[in-house]
C-alpha cells in the first residue's frame, strides 16, 4: 500500500496548502489558513517534516511569540521537524526591484538583515538547510541591471552568510533556488547550472548548494533527472523542491505527478541513484500549489497525492531497476560499459592513438535504447 510512513522523509512548505489563489487575474479564492492546523494536518497525512518563509508563519511582528509557541506546540505534538527554512524575499514591494541585488544598497542591507534573522529562527527550530529563492532578482530591462555587479552582491551576500554561520556555530548550510523567469523577466541564476558555476567562486563552497525545482528547470526546457544527477555528482543537491509542470509556459506548481509524469519517473530513479550508489538523502520536499479552482478538501487531496505518487513511482522504478529484462537491456546498450574510464591506467595516450578502430563496424552497431526505453515505459504504465 502507498501509505507516508516516516522513513519516507515527506515535507511541505506551509505556503503550498496555504496558498489562497491569489493570482494576476483575481484575489483570494481561498480563506486563510492557519499555519499551525495545517501543520496538524500536514501530519495527519503522513508528512515528516515542514518547512516555511518568515511571512508564511510569522507575518504579524505582535504575535511572534504567540505564534512561535503554538506552532513549537504543534511540532513536540505531532513530532514533525522544521528540515528547511526560508526567507521571503519577493513579497513585499520593499523588493520589487530586488532583493540581495537590488541596485538600492539600503533595500540590499535590509533583505540580509531578513536573511540573518531568520538564520537564527532556522538554528533554534533544528532545521539544517536554508533555501534561498531569489524570485525579485533580475531585471525586465536590458540595460536595468549590471549582470556582473549583481552577481559581486550575490557571492557577497553568501560569503557573509556563510561566514555568519560557521562564526555562530550553526550547523546549516545554504540551498540555492534556480528558476528562469517569473516573477521577473529574467532571473538570475536562472538554472542549477548557472547556480553551480556561483557557488564555484564562493568563499566558503561547501556550505553552499542547491534546492532545485522540477517545474522550474522545465520552464527553461531542460531535463530535470539530468539537473538533479548533475546536482548529485558535484555534491550539490542539499534539497530538492517536486512539483509538476507541462512544458516552458508560466510556472504551473502543479501536484507532483501532474504535468511531465515521465520526468517524474526518471526524477525518482534520478533521488534514488539513477543505478548508482550516489542517491540523495535529504527530505522529500513537495512546493507546488493547489489549484485555485479547489476549496479546501481539493488542496488536502493534492497534498496526499504528491505522496502516493511519490511512493507509487518509488515502487515502479524500484521495479524496473529490478527486473532481469531491464538487466539484459542495460548490458546490450552497454550502460555500464561507461563507467570504465576511456583510457586505463597502465596506457598512454599514444597507445590510444596507435590502436585501430572498426569506425564502421562500430557506427553499426545496435545500441538497443529503444527497447530499454519501451521496458521503462512499461513498466511507468505497470504493464510490467
Ligand atoms: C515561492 C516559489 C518557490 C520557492 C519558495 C521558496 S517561494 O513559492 O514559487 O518556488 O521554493 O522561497
Ligand atoms: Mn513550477
Ligand atoms: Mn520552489
Ligand atoms: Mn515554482
Amino acid at each position: 500500500d502507498y501509505t507516508p510512513s516516516p522513513e519516507d522523509k515527506f515535507s511541505f512548505g506551509l505556503w503550498t496548502v496555504g496558498w489562497q489563489g491569489v493570482d494576476v487575474f483575481g484575489p483570494a479564492s481561498r480563506d486563510l489558513l492557519d499555519p499551525v492546523e495545517a501543520t496538524y494536518e500536514l501530519a495527519e497525512l503522513g508528512a515528516s517534516a515542514v518547512t516555511f518563509h518568515d511571512d508564511d508563519l510569522l507575518p504579524d511582528e505582535a504575535k511572534r511569540g504567540a505564534t512561535l509557541e503554538r506552532f513549537e506546540k504543534a511540532l513536540s505534538d505531532t513530532g514533525l521537524a522544521v528540515e528547511m527554512v526560508t526567507t521571503n524575499l519577493f513579497g513585499h514591494p520593499v523588493f520589487k526591484e530586488g532583493a540581495l541585488t537590488a541596485n538600492n544598497r539600503e533595500v540590499r542591507r535590509h533583505a540580509l538583515a531578513k536573511v540573518l534573522r531568520n538564520v537564527d529562527l532556522a538554528a533554534s527550530l533544528g532545521a539544517k538547510t536554508f533555501v534561498l529563492w531569489g524570485g525579485r532578482e533580475g531585471a525586465e530591462h536590458g540595460a536595468a541591471k549590471d549582470v556582473q555587479a549583481a552577481l559581486d552582491r550575490y557571492a557577497e551576500s553568501l560569503n557573509l552568510l556563510c561566514a555568519y554561520v560557521k562564526d555562530r556555530g550553526y550547523d546549516i548550510r545554504f540551498a540555492l533556488e534556480p528558476k528562469p523567469n517569473e516573477p521577473r523577466g529574467d532571473i538570475l541564476l536562472p538554472t542549477i547550472g548557472h547556480a553551480l558555476a556561483l557557488i564555484s567562486e564562493l568563499d566558503e563552497p561547501r556550505m553552499v548548494g542547491l534546492n532545485p525545482e522540477v517545474g522550474h528547470e522545465e520552464m527553461a526546457g531542460l531535463n530535470f533527472a539530468h539537473g538533479i544527477s548533475q546536482a548529485l555528482w558535484h555534491d550539490k543537491l542539499f534539497h530538492v523542491d517536486l512539483n509538476g509542470q507541462h512544458g516552458p509556459r508560466f510556472d504551473q506548481d502543479l501536484r507532483f505527478g501532474a504535468g511531465n509524469l515521465r520526468g517524474a519517473f526518471w526524477t525518482v530513479d534520478a533521488l534514488l541513484g539513477g543505478g548508482t550508489t550516489n542517491a540523495y538523502d535529504g527530505y522529500i520536499h513537495f512546493d507546488y500549489k493547489p489549484p485555485r479552482a479547489e476549496a479546501m478538501d481539493g488542496v488536502w487531496d493534492s497534498a496526499r497525492s504528491c505522496m502516493r505518487n511519490y511512493l507509487v513511482l518509488r515502487e515502479r522504478v524500484q521495479a524496473f531497476r529490478a527486473d532481469p529484462a531491464v538487466h539484459a537491456a542495460l548490458e546490450a546498450a552497454e550502460v555500464a560499459t561507461l563507467r570504465t574510464p576511456t583510457l586505463a591506467d597502465d596506457e598512454s595516450l599514444d597507445d590510444l592513438r596507435a590502436a585501430t578502430y572498426d569506425v564502421e563496424g562500430l557506427a553499426a552497431r545496435s545500441v538497443g535504447l529503444e527497447a530499454l526505453d519501451q521496458l521503462a515505459l512499461e513498466h511507468l504504465m505497470g504493464l510490467r
